[in-house]
């Protein structure tokens, strides 16, 4: 191709100029002047051209995505964080659970036996406080018990023998006047143990129900202080 170009160049510049020698052609290809040679090897290859003046192509498809660029500076150090626990933190802490359940056996197992506990059965706790029965509701509460109702006479009297002394029981007439249910639901008693002449609603009303040192029952108004008996669950 080179040497095709070559040669075409030479014939154009002698037939336009006799100033021309071959001898200036041989700076384009020295296989342009004479008569042509057979073997010539390609010249070095020209400098890039000026980009022409036609008009131009459409533009071409978006190019492929380069590679990442380097990473940023580095971020100012942030706040200790609390979010991990480790492994090891967890097992610790899960010993300890395991110790702390086996401890509070114990000592269940304690408070029970020195409450005379019986498997199987309730158990009761008496105040050493005297409060008015809105507050004997909340104590025994918080305790995760109720205030004690006597089921049966049995339950009557291991109540009893719980109670420091006049104590309060968890039953009341406070939504219906002479309608005793228990403070815990299940509507009207299936056990009760009145003192003869009780309930009486004595004077301005009396909603509450205490269990006296006798073990017999009386109604009084709910907000004298007494001591109370809880009731937690068997
Ligand atoms: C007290 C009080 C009442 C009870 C009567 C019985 C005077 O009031 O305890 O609840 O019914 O005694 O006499
Ligand atoms: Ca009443
Ligand atoms: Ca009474």
């Amino acid at each position: 191709m080179l040497l095709l170009f070559s040669l075409l160049l030479c014939a154009v510049k002698a037939s336009s100029s006799e100033l021309t020698t071959c001898e200036d052609v041989q700076k384009v290809s020295v296989l342009a002047c004479g008569s042509p040679g057979r073997d010539g090897r390609d010249g070095a290859k020209g400098d890039k051209g000026d980009p022409g003046e036609g008009l131009r192509g459409l533009q071409g498809p978006p190019g492929k995505m380069g590679p990442p660029g380097p990473l940023g500076a580095r971020g100012p150090k942030g706040d200790p964080g609390n979010s991990f626990v480790s492994q090891a933190k967890l097992d610790a802490l899960e010993k300890e659970i395991h110790k702390l359940k086996s401890e509070l056996d114990q000592v269940k197992k304690l408070q029970a036996f020195s409450l005379g506990k019986i498997p199987e059965t309730k158990f009761y706790m008496s105040s050493s406080r005297k409060v008015p029965f809105a507050k004997a509701k909340v104590l025994c509460a918080e305790l995760g018990a109720t205030v004690a109702v006597p089921k049966n006479a049995e339950e009557n009297k291991a109540i009893q023998s719980v109670a420091k002394d006049t104590a309060f029981l968890g039953i009341t007439d406070e939504e219906v006047e002479g309608k005793f249910t228990y403070v815990t639901g299940g509507g009207r008693l299936v056990y009760s143990n009145w003192k003869a002449n009780e309930p009486n609603d004595h004077g301005s009303g009396e909603d509450c129900v205490c269990m006296q040192v006798d073990g017999l029952w009386n109604d009084i108004s709910c907000s004298n202080s007494l001591h109370f008996v809880c009731e937690f669950p068997a």
